[in-house]
């Protein structure tokens, strides 16, 4: 029905009901005019007749305005009717028209938000892959090729976390300008949401251009990003796929851009195209996932320790205890390979009390055979981020029996800037507890040195990355002593790990360095090997 169909339709339900009001008023008139003049005829002529109602109708002349009534109500009727439905019928058309209009509005940015991501407005998982198989389809025709660049920012976690979600997302944004900035018109840039994109590059007659591209996607993200006050640099993985080399259809294309990400990310190695080989080395992560809480329950992990020795007595006082994952196909596992995993999936929890579990356990054994060892435990940010930990802290090191005030627990700086808040208050439960806090990766991140003295923290670990290089790099040797200096008048213990050569252990002891850890001591290894090491390395003294 068009508008006006509709219009003509709705004046003419509502005029019947109108004109059923116009009738009900004519009757009663005529009733009134009925009565009135019998009443009337009663009142003259004393009876009630056929005559008498005559009578006092041609006499009573008030009557005559009575008889009119019918007419004017059927006129007013008639009137007030077609004019109030024509009216409300407008009404109700202007209304239903907008709500049409509103409606297809609500239409279209629903179907806008199905289809694209809501921090960058870049099309999101839904529509790239359908334009990748329209391009499919249209690169047959043509018998060009298309290809897809998926692109993982490293390290984006830790900014989000460490300066919160609200500029994590700016800086979803700058990267997303960046990215458009290099590509052409016709190419799409999507957003798989967290901290990958997705690029479909389309008419490519030379596998070099999609080289060319991924090059110049990294280097448009090398000048740093800012943000605030702060300078950022962001880095990306980048796994590539070919149509028709790779794959034929874009669920297959898009998981083996996939694939070869994740090998460019364990690798460090910027882009990797893909090929048959690499699905070996990059296990699907979903089946990971279930085999790591299998690995938890099978007691399939297991630790490694690095020896930490003292240097003003040369006496090695403790260990680093550092995870490791035996897998049935991959081998043995760093934990850079899972601990993200773990974090992503809530398996943190149940690998941490694993790790510490174990750990205190082989602690307590070496202390009542005279060993007296510490233990630095790592924990994950995660950890402080959880109300529990002391509690499943306190129970671990009662049932283990481990001296607690030989347990060292390491946190990272972004660890506490997620949320200083929650993490400050288990941090405060746990020294209140005699157990030590270091502060691990120092340098690293981005936490303010003022914000160290409102921590319980006792010891400071410089991040091996300023270390390892500080007898050829001028500025990372004065980062060292810089460090050294201020973690002393804070009153912390300092750690410089990354120590691989004697040089290096000469120039920390020169600066006062407390205690020293590094592969020029040992790498870390199994227990029975530190504890073989301990023995020709001289026996720590409690
Ligand atoms: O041993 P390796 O260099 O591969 O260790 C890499 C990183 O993994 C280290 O920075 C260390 O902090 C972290 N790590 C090792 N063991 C554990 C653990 O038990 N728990 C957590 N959360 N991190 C660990
Ligand atoms: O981030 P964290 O301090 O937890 O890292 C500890 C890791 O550092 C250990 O797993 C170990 O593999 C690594 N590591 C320890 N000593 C050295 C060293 O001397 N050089 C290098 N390159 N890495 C080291
Ligand atoms: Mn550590």
């Amino acid at each position: 029905m068009s508008s006006a169909q509709s219009l003509r339709f709705n004046a003419k339900v509502l005029k019947s009901k109108v004109t059923i009001y116009a009738v009900y008023g004519i009757t009663i008139s005529l009733f009134a005019i009925v009565l009135a003049t019998i009443i009337s005829g009663y009142v003259l002529y004393g009876n009630v007749s056929f005559d008498s109602f005559i009578q006092a109708q041609k006499s009573n002349v008030v009557l005559w305005f009575l008889d009119v009534m019918p007419f004017f109500f059927a006129f007013w009727g008639q009137y007030v009717s077609t004019i109030m439905s024509y009216e409300a019928g407008a009404l109700v058309a202007d209304q239903t028209s907008e709500f049409r209009i509103q409606t297809a509005a609500l239409e279209t940015k629903a179907m806008h938000d199905a289809t694209h991501d809501s921090v960058t407005d870049l099309p999101n998982r839904v529509l790239f892959c359908d334009r990748v198989t329209q391009a499919i389809s249209l690169s047959r025709r043509e018998k060009k090729k298309i290809a897809i660049i998926l692109l993982d920012l490293d390290r984006f976690k830790e900014i989000n976390d460490t300066l919160g979600h609200l500029n994590g997302d700016r800086l979803l944004k700058l990267v997303a300008m960046r990215l458009e900035s290099v590509l052409r018109e016709s190419d799409t840039l999507a957003r798989f949401g967290g901290d990958e994109f997705a690029i479909l590059l389309t008419g490519i007659t030379d596998d070099e251009v999609v080289s060319l591209v991924a090059r110049k996607i990294q280097r448009s993200l090398t000048s740093p990003f800012i943000l605030d006050e702060l300078t950022l640099d962001v880095q990306a993985s980048a796994g590539i796929v070919i149509f028709p080399e790779h794959g034929e259809d874009s669920d297959t294309l898009i998981q083996r851009a996939d694939v070869a990400m994740y090998v460019a990310k364990q690798g460090n190695k910027g882009s990797v195209i893909y090929k048959k080989e690499l699905d070996q080395h990059s296990p699907h992560r979903l089946t990971l996932m279930g085999e790591l809480r299998q690995a938890i329950e099978n007691d399939d992990l297991l630790l490694h320790f690095q020896p930490q020795i003292r240097a003003s007595s040369n006496k090695p006082i403790g260990v680093e205890v550092l995870v490791r994952w035996q897998h049935s196909i991959h081998g043995l596992m760093p934990p850079d390979d899972f601990i993200g995993l773990a974090e992503r999936t809530g398996l943190i929890k149940p690998l941490t009390r694993w790790v510490l579990k174990h750990a205190l356990q082989k602690g307590a054994l070496w202390h009542s055979s005279g060993l007296k060892v510490n233990l630095a435990v790592n924990l994950s940010a995660k950890n402080l981020l959880d109300p529990d930990f002391p509690e499943m802290l306190t129970g671990v090191i009662l049932s283990t029996e481990f001296p607690k005030d030989y347990l060292l627990l390491e946190i990272t700086e972004t660890a506490i800037m997620a949320d200083p808040e929650l993490a400050l208050d288990v941090l405060n439960r746990i020294a209140d507890m005699g157990v030590r806090i270091s502060i691990d990766d120092f340098g690293t991140g981005y936490s303010s040195l003022s914000y160290l003295k409102k921590l319980p923290v006792s010891e400071l670990k410089i991040d091996k990355s300023f270390v390892k290089d500080m007898m050829s790099n001028k500025n990372d040797a004065a980062i060292v002593k810089a460090t050294i200096d201020l973690a002393h008048n804070l009153d912390l213990e300092v750690v410089a790990e990354g120590v691989e050569d004697k040089a290096t252990m000469e120039k920390l002891h020169s600066l006062s360095c407390d205690i020293y850890q590094g592969y020029y001591f040992s790498r870390p290894v199994p227990s029975k090997e530190i504890q073989a090491w301990f023995q020709t390395n001289q026996l720590a003294i409690a």
